[in-house]
């Protein structure tokens, strides 16, 4: 084989390699607060698949938390620098197109204002209920034990309409960032329960059905209603982290909490389940791969 023709062959095999990893990064959609140089042929809504084009409305519709601002409403943070396993005081406002801090929030799962926690690997993911100040702000106390950059979401309804809006926490020092752990059926929330994922196949932009089923020493356990539910899901897709909107449905049985969830997009997701037994919330996280 010639030079030129290695070089040849060479250069298209690099061009493919550019191509594939280009769609992949498509997929997953835009990072925030990444640079706003045009992903390299990113313009396309998913990523090359033939269907994307008049899908992309509904799927835009289903994501949410990839931006600190949206439709005239912003989250301010008023210090995103955090030491690492102190507690402290988190405080946040949501601000309308004019500045001023918004003070009206509708009920939702009981209350008006819900935070969810999490680092950048998906890993110490926490759900809070901050109070509300007399000057319309929030505050929570929050403690983070590992270093890294951490994703805050605000999750509201605000006359009638639903937001998740989302910006960056820091916390001190060198970050030990974790792979995603593997698909497992069930895994062991934190207080010790038994939690099982009926496997359903997930794909892309259809409605998938996720019913958990909780037990102990192998005897089915019932949830106690939390946040007005028998449980509540929290799904983050990797690598933007960005914020599904999930709905429970009815389940058969008061061990089985069921919800409905379309997955924009192919691709990895952790599903944080919580539900409550005792008085004590439990939280199990499942990673689940939407292809
Ligand atoms: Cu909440």
């Amino acid at each position: 084989m010639s030079a030129p023709l290695r070089l040849g062959l060479f250069a298209a095999a690099l061009a493919l390699v550019f191509a594939a990893s280009t769609v992949a990064g498509g997929a997953v959609g835009p990072e925030p607060g990444s640079d706003p140089e045009p992903a390299h042929g990113g313009s396309e809504p998913t990523g090359g698949h033939a269907m994307a084009g008049g899908e992309h409305g509904a799927v835009a519709h289903e994501v949410r938390g990839l931006a600190s601002a949206q439709d005239g409403v912003r989250l301010i943070v008023e210090d995103p620098e955090l030491r690492r396993g102190r507690e402290q005081r988190l405080a946040f406002r949501i601000a309308d197109a004019h500045g001023e801090t918004v003070r009206h929030f509708d009920v939702e799962h009981t209350k008006r204002m819900h935070v969810i926690v999490a680092r950048r690997d998906l890993t110490g993911f926490q759900h809070l209920h901050p109070s509300q100040r007399a000057d319309g702000a929030w505050e929570v106390p929050v403690a983070l034990r590992d270093a890294g950059s951490y994703r805050l979401f605000a999750d509201f309804s605000r006359d009638g309409e639903p937001r998740t809006l989302a910006t960056d926490l820091r916390v001190d020092g060198r970050a030990d960032l974790r792979d995603l752990p593997a698909p497992a059926p069930s895994v062991v929330s934190d207080g010790g329960y038994d939690v099982e994922l009926a496997a359903a196949g997930a794909h892309p932009g259809e409605e998938a059905g996720l019913r958990f089923r909780i037990r102990r020493d192998g005897k089915p356990v019932s949830t106690e209603d939390y946040l007005g539910a028998g449980g509540h899901l929290v799904a983050l897709r990797e690598g933007d982290l960005a914020f599904l909107h999930v709905h429970p449905t009815k389940e058969a049985g008061s061990d089985e909490i069921g919800f409905a969830a379309t997955f924009p997009t192919e691709g990895r997701y952790r599903l944080f389940l919580q539900f409550q037994v005792g008085g004590e919330v439990q939280t199990a996280a499942f990673t689940q791969v939407v292809r």
